[in-house]
Formats: C-alpha cells, sequence, structure tokens
C-alpha cells in the first residue's frame, strides 16, 4: 500500500538538484516515485509508509543540503 507524499523543500535551484534528490529518494527501501521540481520548490515522494518513514525521507533530503520546510 502506498501512499503520495507532496513536501515543501527549498534549496534547489536547476535541474541538477531535482536530480539529485530523485536519484537518492530512489535509492531508500519502499519509495516507488519520485517528483521534484526547484521552480515549485516542491518533492512528491510515492512511498509505503510500512518500510520508510516521512522522517527518513526528509533527513535523506537535508543530508543533500535541501531544506524540508515543516
Ligand atoms: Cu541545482
Amino acid at each position: 500500500m502506498t501512499t503520495s507524499l507532496t513536501l515543501t523543500v527549498t534549496g534547489m535551484t536547476c535541474g541538477g538538484c531535482e536530480n539529485a534528490v530523485k536519484r537518492a529518494l530512489s535509492m531508500l527501501e519502499g519509495v516507488d516515485a519520485v517528483t521534484a521540481s526547484h521552480a515549485g520548490n516542491s518533492v512528491s515522494v510515492t512511498h509505503d509508509p510500512a518500510k520508510v518513514s516521512v522522517e527518513a525521507i526528509q533527513q535523506k533530503i537535508e543530508a543533500l543540503g535541501y531544506h524540508v520546510q515543516a
């Protein structure tokens, strides 16, 4: 059972940033699909909450140097 989560993420400035976020999140077990928009400051993650927590997703984004807005 997957659910879709949309986060407000600041700090992405180009398509390369979007790809870095997509690549990193896709490597987490339980993440099915990721879309990112630097123009919209948004990251959407289709994931299985039983396998990966929202906190783990947020931490992965922060570890790349971008900021998840509360
Ligand atoms: Cu960039």
